[in-house]
């Protein structure tokens, strides 16, 4: 499998690309034009910039995280139309380039929700935690503006500032939209812009829904095995596949992720591989990658990995905050460094022992 490592871009990031290209095992960046609107056109000299940045350090550019979806698509508003055909041209433009693998989600409104970006823990570090009390009392546009005040002027991933403005009406128009009705507006998406991802040799990649329950009301159709099947029968075709986040389907302690990977690999392009632990009352912090620091077995999920002969990328999704480091939430340098460590190692010695077989 091959590494990779989220890169915010030039001037966007606190880590420069010399450092990522030091981590052993190191192949490429998982990037984004992250100042686009969705439903923009990305273009092609923005994405010819963006590789002649990266591929000087020996890094390549093949995983793209996320081309955002534009939400008239997720309501299945008549503007979609259009909005279906600027993704296909960015997805033309991205494969002119030679990008493998396009990330994306389904979640309306919010992408990835928490309630505390630097949550104190034992050791002294900080972490992103969620804590079901507090969403539960919670206007989402205070969630919102705290989140902007405490995330150091760093923009979050997901949290497009352009939707965050208009989240009443956004609101409104969610009013009676179902998991059924929203899972008809994702097929209608698939069924048009996979055959132009097939065409220009791009796999696509559906996120879970991070958490993967429905949070504010709003409907959430990525959370299970359940789930993740009706997505990949939507379309059936490899460029039809799943960004296999462990951290995001974790908080629900039933998703068997091991098995998940064992059942559905041949749809698994990308791998985000993180620990969390989940505490009794369903609130959950993030941990170093460690299997006995969280919840979830990470050892098992390098195992099943290894088992399917996974070819595929991955990267260690977020860290913890360590060594006073000054990061966006999740996405210093050092604890992510040692998360690939950690998982290089379990790759190692289940290569070890399948060659002593
Ligand atoms: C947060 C990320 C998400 C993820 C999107 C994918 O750190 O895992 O923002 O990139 O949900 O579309």
């Amino acid at each position: 499998m091959k590494t990779t490592f989220r890169w915010y871009g030039l001037g966007n990031d606190t880590i420069p690309l010399s450092y990522i290209k030091q981590i052993p095992s190191m192949s490429g960046v998982v990037w984004a034009l992250h100042d686009m609107v969705a439903g923009e056109v990305w273009p092609e000299a923005r994405i010819a910039e963006v590789k002649s940045q990266v591929e000087p350090y020996g890094l390549s550019i093949d995983v793209v995280e996320s081309v955002n979806i534009h939400e008239s698509i997720k309501l299945g508003a008549p503007e979609r139309e259009q909005y279906i055909e600027n993704y296909k041209t960015t997805l033309r433009n991205l494969g002119k380039y030679g990008v493998k693998v396009v990330c994306y989600n389904f979640m309306p409104v919010f992408d990835w929700i928490r309630t505390d970006l630097f949550k104190k823990t034992d050791d002294g570090s900080t972490a992103l935690f969620y804590e079901n009390a507090r969403i539960e009392g919670i206007d989402p546009k205070i969630l919102v503006k705290e989140f902007e005040k405490n995330s150091k002027d760093l923009t979050l991933p997901g949290w497009e500032p352009e939707r965050l403005k208009h989240l009443d009406n956004l609101f409104d128009l969610y009013k009676g939209m179902t998991e059924d009705k929203l899972r008809e507006n994702l097929k209608y998406f698939l069924e048009q812009i996979i055959p132009v991802a097939e065409d220009v040799g791009i796999k696509m990649a559906i996120h879970p829904d991070d958490p993967p329950f429905s949070v504010f009301g709003l409907p959430r159709i990525v959370k299970c095995h359940d789930d993740l099947q009706k997505i990949v029968d939507m379309v059936d075709s490899e460029s039809n596949g799943i960004t296999l986040c462990s951290g995001a389907l974790g908080p629900n302690l039933q998703n068997d992720i091991p098995s998940m990977i064992r059942q559905f690999h041949k749809r698994i392009p990308f791998a985000h591989i993180r620990n969390i632990k989940v505490f009794e009352n369903g609130d959950f912090l993030e941990t170093s990658h460690l299997t006995r620091d969280g919840s979830l077995d990470i050892a098992e999920i390098i195992k099943a990995y290894h088992e399917v002969g996974f070819k595929g990328y991955y990267r260690p999704d977020h860290g913890r905050h360590i060594w006073e480091e000054k990061c966006r939430p999740g996405y210093g340098l050092y604890d992510r460094a040692l998360g690939i460590m950690y998982i290089q190692g379990l790759w190692d010695i289940c290569e070890k022992i399948k060659g002593e077989k």
